[in-house]
């Protein structure tokens, strides 16, 4: 019998002279964090989703990303990069969490610390987010008080060992209640955590679009014709359904904004300002336009290009209305999250281009990821510069008072979306028959107009292509030929010439600060 096991009954069980057993320690700091995260979501339920401390401190990681890491980022993940982040988050939080309990085998200090400072860190990223008002500091605030006392309950009941030995179990913390008391705290959070989802989900944009029922133009857009795209030969249909429209944004989670709450406020240089509901957008007479919409992220030969009949109204009519001040140079419009752009004035007020307030696509409100209740839609510039998703405030003013929010990070303020063409049939490494073989695609070369696409083999000479109808110049043109291929393998290239002569340079360039430039091309495997 060693002296420990002789003295152990005497010994009063006081934590100092105990250990919690290792994955019960473990389990406290992961339970008290599951507990926490949950406690926020629920009471984020009633305030706002995004006042969730882990959207929230998700959002924050994403804005302070560098430039470099989101740009490989989208092109690594495309839009999944936020579900690689949350699950990475997911990660570390479990895995910190885990060693906070082991760390407090002995007294619950350490693991209390810790999870303090995570309640702090959530609060402060709350704080920080631009569409929350200080109420919303209550959901990471729940988070911190259910996270200690979950864990400072769980730690009372957990099982311990005496001393290093670890020959027995001190009498009243029995197994039994540790897993009785783990489960119910697992129950409670999930509750809690499908709670705050789903009152928040009650309350949500969701229902408020459905309601909003047909909206209907006073002008619609000239039918699209036939012969608008190749589709049987290999392109995009004229027309992306919306459902596979590009989609690019910094939002972690889409913003949930009905439209019952949705005004704009026009403000800055201007003789009056207005704000507008949205029943005051919705009863004008709308109008609808096809325009092409790109992407500066987009590298040569990339998928973020996408066509809709955009229904809204003109944005120089609401300019017109509250009276641009002489020496106005941009639009900072700002979005219910916080995002910002900059818009040339005399983009927007030039109605040769058909700048949009937009409230439709493709007959139906915008979906929410597309900026519901209402977004920009500025044809032949770049997104970043043009296109807000749910927009909230326009502020007239000059370049130097404002930065929108690529602009800060190293992107250009003119950004003009660059003459490109992209071979569509086939893709990636293809395998086919020597000899005649056909090629497909589409170019855009939005507000300027497609004039011819050319194709060649290797290094062999260019040949012109057959171009689709016209639409109109906002929008992309698709192309169509047949090449011949001989035995083993050869690139095929394209590039497009625009209606001012401008023919595609091969200088390849990435999409920093403006834009990818270079021939697109595609290999070709004959046998
Ligand atoms: N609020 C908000 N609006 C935004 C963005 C954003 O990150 N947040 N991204 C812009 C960019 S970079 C582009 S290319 C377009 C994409 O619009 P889409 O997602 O509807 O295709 O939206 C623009 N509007
Ligand atoms: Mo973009």
């Amino acid at each position: 019998m060693t002296a420990t096991e002789l003295d152990a009954p005497a010994l009063p069980p006081s934590s100092e002279r105990t250990r919690l057993r290792f994955f019960a320690a473990a389990f406290t700091g992961i339970l008290a964090l599951a507990a926490a995260l949950a406690a926020g979501h629920l009471v984020a339920g009633f305030i706002g989703i995004n006042a969730s401390p882990y959207l929230a401190v998700g959002n924050g990681a994403i804005d302070l990303t560098p430039v470099e890491l989101k740009d490989f980022a989208v092109r690594t993940f495309g839009t999944y990069d936020k579900l690689v982040l949350l699950s990475g988050m997911a990660v570390v939080m479990v895995a910190a969490a885990a060693l906070a309990g082991v760390l407090s085998r002995r007294s619950p200090v350490p693991g209390t610390i810790v999870i303090v400072l995570f309640g702090l860190l959530g609060g402060f990223a709350v704080s920080q987010r631009p569409d929350l008002t200080s109420v919303a500091l209550l959901a990471p605030a729940a988070s911190l008080l259910v996270g200690v006392a979950v864990f400072l309950l769980l730690h009372r009941i957990a099982p311990r060992v005496w001393r290093e030995s670890g020959a027995g179990e001190k009498s009243g913390t029995s197994r039994r209640s540790f897993l009785l008391g783990g489960a119910g705290v697992v129950v409670g959070a999930g509750a809690m955590g499908l709670g705050g989802q789903l009152i928040s989900s009650a309350r949500d944009a969701t229902a408020s679009r459905e309601a909003i029922g047909k909206l209907v133009p006073a002008r619609t857009a000239p039918a699209i014709p036939a012969d608008a795209d190749f589709a049987k030969l290999g392109t995009p249909p004229f027309l992306t359904p919306n459902a596979n429209f590009y989609r690019v944004d910094t939002a972690l989670s889409v913003p949930q904004l009905r439209a019952e709450d949705w005004t704009l406020r026009l403000h800055g240089m201007v003789d009056r300002e207005i704000r507008y509901r949205y029943e005051d957008i919705r009863n004008r007479p709308l109008i609808e336009r096809t325009v092409t919409m790109t992407c500066v992220s987009n590298e040569v030969g990339g998928d973020y290009v996408s066509t809709s009949n955009f229904l809204g109204v003109d944005l120089a009519d609401l300019l017109a209305e509250a009276g641009v001040k002489p020496g106005a140079e941009q639009l900072y419009c700002t979005s219910v999250d916080g995002w910002t752009s900059g818009t040339p004035v005399a983009a927007a007020q030039d109605r040769g281009r058909g700048a949009m307030l937009a409230i439709g696509m493709n007959g139906e409100p915008l979906p929410l990821e597309h900026g519901f209740p209402a977004r920009l839609v500025t044809p032949g510039l770049y997104g970043y510069v043009s296109a807000t998703k749910w927009v909230v405030d326009i502020e007239v003013t000059t370049w130097a008072a404002r930065k929108a929010y690529w602009l800060k990070r190293g992107w250009s303020q003119e950004a003009p979306i660059k003459t490109e063409s992209r071979i569509d049939s086939h893709r990636g490494f293809a395998n086919v028959k020597v000899g005649k073989v056909r090629v497909a695609g589409v170019a855009w070369a939005q507000h300027t107009g497609i004039e011819k696409v050319e194709v060649r083999v290797d290094q062999g000479p260019w040949r012109e292509t057959t171009l689709s109808q016209q639409v109109n110049l906002n929008t992309w043109r698709m192309w169509w030929t047949e090449v011949d291929i001989p035995a083993g393998v050869h690139q095929v290239f394209c590039r497009a010439t625009d209606k001012t002569g401008y023919t595609q340079t091969d200088m390849r360039a990435g999409t920093v600060p403006d834009g990818a430039t270079g021939w697109h091309n595609v290999t070709f495997t004959a046998a």
